[in-house]
Formats: structure tokens, sequence, C-alpha cells
């Protein structure tokens, strides 16, 4: 008989997530982080960077949904997109389904995350050989940097900020997003756990604000990120996510979603008490 396999997500050393595993698909060391797959008992196939879990079959979608269709649908007509990271294939899925995408870059560091998830989670990874998506193995500091495209729509689909995502958190970085988007263009990222990471949300809303006029950071709760209420920054020099929010145009793209609806998209902006004490001073509308 198999013995009882379990796999523990340690966070900042001092909690821990338990997940009952039937087998590993996948586990390998890349220049840059650990990066495995697994098979949960309840959750579906999962991707580990560093021992932290990135992705799940089972709840995945939230987190695509919430990273994508907002900041795709408060803008007009996004119609070049940009995803920094989000090797598992997820949130370009998600962009790739709005019919006024003509073009997605997606740049991610780590070939080992594509390559392992190509292969283990067809889930997330399906639409990465998408004729309208430009993969590129390579650095997205450096894409940014050089890169003479402008886009509608920049995505930062990061991991936590240790790390090869650690310099994704910081000003340099920011100048160069902006000089990457058109004048009405939008960025929303990973914007971390609002229980254990308020220092670094306050840090990210605070360089967002260094470069854009519209700064604001929106929730989402998950099954399997540590303390299960998130959030992803959003910033833009003309567009609202909320004034500007066209819900009409939600249905008429006829598209279905598992978390992401209309009224999700305004309630998300609606921030608790104690997270408003902590980052209300620095959002800009
Ligand atoms: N990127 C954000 C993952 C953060 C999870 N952190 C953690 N488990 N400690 C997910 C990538 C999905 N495309």
């Amino acid at each position: 008989m198999q013995s009882d396999l379990w796999l523990e997500e340690k966070y900042k050393n001092f909690i821990g997530y338990r997940y009952k595993i039937n087998k590993t698909l996948f586990s390998g060391k890349s220049e840059f982080q650990s990066v495995d797959v697994v098979e949960t008992e309840g959750l579906g196939k999962m991707l580990l960077n560093d021992g932290l879990v990135m992705v799940t079959e089972k709840d995945e979608f939230v987190y695509h949904d919430m990273i994508t269709h907002v900041p795709m649908f408060t803008h007009p007509h996004p119609e070049n997109v940009l995803i920094i990271g989000g090797g598992d294939g997820g949130t370009a899925r998600e962009v790739l389904r709005h019919k006024s995408v003509k073009k997605c870059v997606m740049v991610e560091i780590d070939k080992m995350v594509v390559d392992a998830c190509k292969e283990h989670i067809p889930q997330t990874s399906k639409d990465l050989n998408h004729p309208k998506l430009e993969l590129i193995i390579d650095d997205g500091l450096e894409y940014v940097k050089n890169t003479t495209l402008k886009f509608d729509v920049i995505l930062i689909d990061s991991t936590d900020p240790i790390g090869p995502a650690a310099p994704l958190f910081n000003s340099a970085f920011y100048q160069n997003v902006k000089k990457c988007l058109t004048s009405n263009g939008i960025v929303v990222s990973q914007g971390e756990s609002v229980f254990f990471e308020s220092h670094m949300q306050q840090v990210l809303l605070g360089i967002l604000g260094e470069h854009f006029s519209k700064v604001s950071i929106y929730n989402y709760s998950n099954l399997t990120y540590p303390g299960g209420l998130w959030s992803f920054t959003y910033a833009s020099d003309t567009l609202d996510p909320i004034k500007n929010f066209n819900e009409a145009r939600v249905t008429s793209s006829n598209l279905k979603f598992n978390y992401y609806n209309e009224q999700i998209h305004r309630a998300a902006f609606a921030l608790p008490s104690f997270m408003k004490a902590k980052v209300q001073h620095l959002l800009k509308n």
C-alpha cells in the first residue's frame, strides 16, 4: 500500500500549508529556482516555484481571471498586451480570449517553468503555441528596458518578491514599464498577500504613484495562496478601473468566466478597513 505523501508550503517561516500528493510529475532546478509539478489528492495538478504554490488546477481560474479581465475590460480596446512572467500560461490563455487582441507578448525568465507546464499542466499552458502569442524566454527587466514596442495592457504575473521576481518590485522597472505603455495604457501587477505583505504593498503602490496618476489595489480570495486574501495593483495615467469600466463590454464579449463578472470587478476594489488603514493614503484616482 502506498504511504501517505504530504507536501508543505512553508511561508515566511511561520506558517505552513499541507497538501496530500499522489505523485511527483516533475522536479527540477533551473538557474533561477526549483520547479516542481505534483499531482495532489484534492486540488489537481500543482506547480511550485521554490516550494511556493503558483498554480493548482482547482483554483488557478481565480487568479488568472482577476489579473486579466479587470484591466482588459477597463481598457476600451486592448490590442497589444505584454505579460511579464506567467510561465504556466494561464494569464496568456485568458488574454487571448479577448477578440480585440492582435498580439500578446509574454516574457518569462525561466524556460523550465514553461516546459514543465507544457508537458504536465495543459489546463494553463494549452495556448502557449497560439498564433497571436509571442513567447520570449528572457529577463522581463531587460525586455522592458530595450523594446520599442508599446502596449495597451501590461500584466506583471510574478512570484513572491524573493528570488527571480525581486527586481520586479522596484522603481526603475516601472519607469521602463511606463515607457512601454500607450498613453492610456494600464499596468496590473501581482500585489501579494493582504495579511502578510502590507509593507510590500505599500512599497509597490508608492512606486506606482511615482509614475502614474491613477493607482489602485484590488483583492481576490483563492484557495491556495497563504492567508487566502491576495491582491493586484492597478495603475494608469488616464483610465480609472471603476469610472471607465464599461459593463456592457463584458456582456457583449460573450465570454464566460468562473470567477470574474461585472459585480466582482467593482467589488474587488472595496478594501477591508484594516487594509485601507495601511494603503489608502497611497491610492490615487
Ligand atoms: N503568481 C503569484 C503567486 C504567488 C504565490 N505565493 C505563494 N504561494 N506564497 C502566480 C502565477 C500564476 N500565473
